[in-house]
C-alpha cells in the first residue's frame, strides 16, 4: 500500500545534459586545455559551475575592524584567482556596493563572492558596514565554517576586531586564520612583529589557538594592484594555503545520527503510524521522539518517499517513516525524531539573537526582561521568556544582544541551532543558541499566563 500523497513532493531532476559535458570537464579537471572554446560558451559556464560543486563545499568570511582591509582583500583574492580560472574577479566596488537581499524578512547586506582552491570550493562573506556585519553573522543562513581576521598593521587590534572575535565565538566559529594587512605602510619589522604577537595573545583571550593559528602578513591592496609580489600575490596565496589547510571540512549532517523534525502525523489502516518530514541527518533504525515534554522509543519499520521505499534515505530527503507500536496521537509535529542518545530536549538556553528593526518588520518599542514571544525552530513553535544580561534593561530594535530563553516545555534545542522569535504575526528576531542550560531554583515557579 502506497504512502499518503503528502509525501509526494516535488521530484528532483539530475540537471540534463550532465553526461554529454563530462568529457570536457575530465580534460579541465587533469589540468589540460579545453580542445579550444567551448562550441557553446553558455553550456560552458554552466559546465564549470557543475565542477566547483563538486569539490567539498566551505564557508568562509572576513571579520575585523573598519577599514582594516576586508573588501580589498576579498577583491584581491577574486582577482588573483581568477587568473587561473578559478574565481571571477570582482571590483572592489561590487564588493562593496552589493544590493540588500532580503532574506527571511530581514535584510542581508552582504556580498558573497566564489572561488575555488586546490582543495576546496569556497562561499565567502564581505559585509560593508558594521551593523551588516554583526546582524549577518547571527542571521546568515549557512553558518560559517572559518573566518578571516584582518587586522591593519597601521592601527593594531581595534574595538571591532574583538567585537567580531567574540561574536564569532558566540555563534560557533570555531577556525580562525589571520591577515595582518597594509604592511606596505609599515616598514618597521619591529611593528609587524608586534601586532602579530597581540593577535596571537588576543585570539588566546577569546579561545582560539593563538599560538597554532595561522597568521599572514602583507598588502591587500598590492595584491589587488599588483605591486610588491611578495607582499601583495604571495601574500594572498600563502593566505589561501593556510585556509585551505588550517579550515577543517565541516562535519557532514550525513555523519551525524539522523535527526526529523516532525512535519505530519498520519494514521495508516493495517499499517500504523506514519510521520513525515525532511531528514536532517542520516537514518537509524531505532528512534526516540522528544519535545513537549514527552519521550517515546520505537523502530522505524519502513521508509518510503515519493510512494517508494527507500533502503536508507540521505539527509535533504523529504520522507514518511513507518513506527512500530507507537499511536497516531502520540506524536506531534514539532517533535523531534532520532537517534536515541543523540538528542536533548532542553527548557533553558542562551542565545545571540538580532532584534529586528521597525524598518525590516520588527518591533517599534522597546523589550524589557519577561517579554514573552513565541520560537521557531524545526517544525516547532512554543511560547518563551525572555531573561536579560544583569546590566540590561531592554532591547532597543535593531540591537543584536546576547539573552537567555526559558521555554513552556523542553524541545530539542543544541548549541548553534537557529530560531525565530514572533510576537503574534510579526517576526521580531532571530537567532543562534550559544549554550544549553539547566533549569535553576531561581527560574520557577514561571506564569505562563
Ligand atoms: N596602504 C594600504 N592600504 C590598504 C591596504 N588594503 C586596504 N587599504 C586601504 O584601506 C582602506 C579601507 O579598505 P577596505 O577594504 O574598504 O576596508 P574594510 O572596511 O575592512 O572593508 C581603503 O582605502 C583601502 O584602499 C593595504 O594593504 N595597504
Ligand atoms: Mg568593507
Amino acid at each position: 500500500m502506497a504512502l499518503p500523497a503528502v509525501l509526494l513532493r516535488g521530484a528532483r531532476g539530475r540537471p540534463a545534459g550532465l553526461q554529454s559535458r563530462l568529457s570536457w570537464l575530465l580534460l579541465g579537471a587533469l589540468g589540460m586545455a579545453p580542445p579550444g572554446p567551448h562550441p557553446q560558451r553558455g553550456l560552458a559556464v554552466e559546465a564549470k559551475k557543475t565542477y566547483v560543486r563538486d569539490k567539498p563545499h566551505v564557508n568562509v568570511g572576513t571579520i575585523g575592524h573598519v577599514d582594516h582591509g576586508k573588501t580589498t582583500l576579498t577583491a584581491a583574492i577574486t582577482k588573483i584567482l581568477s587568473e587561473s580560472g578559478s574565481a571571477q574577479f570582482k571590483h572592489y566596488e561590487e564588493i562593496d556596493n552589493v544590493p540588500e537581499e532580503r532574506a527571511r524578512g530581514i535584510t542581508i547586506n552582504a556580498a558573497n563572492v566564489e572561488y575555488t582552491t586546490a582543495n576546496h570550493h569556497y562561499a565567502h562573506t564581505d559585509c560593508p558596514g558594521h551593523a551588516d556585519y554583526v546582524k549577518n553573522m547571527i542571521t546568515g543562513t549557512a553558518p560559517l565554517d572559518g573566518c578571516i581576521l584582518v587586522v591593519a598593521a597601521t592601527d593594531g587590534q581595534m574595538p571591532q576586531t574583538r567585537e567580531h572575535l567574540l561574536l564569532a565565538k558566540q555563534v560557533g566559529v570555531q577556525h580562525m586564520v589571520v591577515y595582518v594587512n597594509k604592511a606596505d605602510a609599515v616598514p618597521d619589522q619591529e611593528m609587524l612583529d608586534l601586532v602579530e604577537l597581540e593577535v596571537r595573545e588576543l585570539l588566546t583571550e577569546f579561545g582560539y589557538d593563538g599560538e597554532r593559528t595561522p597568521v599572514i602578513v602583507g598588502s591587500a591592496l598590492c595584491a589587488l594592484e599588483q605591486q610588491e609580489p611578495e607582499l601583495g600575490l604571495n601574500s594572498v596565496l600563502k593566505l589561501l594555503e593556510a585556509i585551505d589547510t588550517h579550515i577543517p571540512l565541516p562535519v557532514r549532517d550525513l555523519d551525524k545520527p539522523f535527526l526529523l523534525p516532525v512535519e505530519s502525523v498520519h494514521s495508516i489502516p493495517g499499517r500504523g503510524t506514519v510521520v513525515t518530514g525532511t531528514l536532517e541527518r542520516r537514518k537509524g533504525d531505532e528512534c526516540k521522539f522528544l519535545g513537549y515534554n514527552r519521550n517515546l522509543r520505537t523502530v522505524v519499520t519502513g521508509i518510503e518517499m515519493f510512494h517508494k521505499s527507500l533502503e536508507r534515505a540521505e539527509a535533504g530527503d523529504n520522507l514518511g517513516a513507518l513506527l512500530r507500536g507507537l499511536k497516531w496521537e502520540d506524536v506531534h509535529r514539532g517533535m523531534v525524531m532520532g537517534k536515541p542518545g543523540s538528542l536533548q530536549a532542553h527548557q533553558k538556553v542562551e542565545a545571540q539573537v538580532y532584534i529586528l528593526g521597525l524598518q525590516e518588520g520588527g518591533r517599534h518599542k522597546p523589550f524589557v526582561a519577561h517579554y514573552m514571544p513565541v520560537m521557531f525552530s524545526h517544525t516547532w513553535d512554543i511560547t518563551c521568556r525572555v531573561l536579560l544580561l544583569p546590566e540590561k534593561e531592554m532591547v532597543m530594535p535593531g540591537e543584536d544582544t546576547q539573552l537567555s530563553l526559558i521555554l513552556r516545555q523542553p524541545m530539542v534545542l543544541e548549541q548553534g541551532q537557529r530560531f525565530t522569535l514572533c510576537d503574534g504575526s510579526r517576526t521580531i528576531g532571530t537567532g543562534v543558541v550559544t549554550k544549553t542550560l539547566q533549569l535553576g531554583p531561581e527560574d520557577e515557579p514561571i506564569n505562563w499566563g
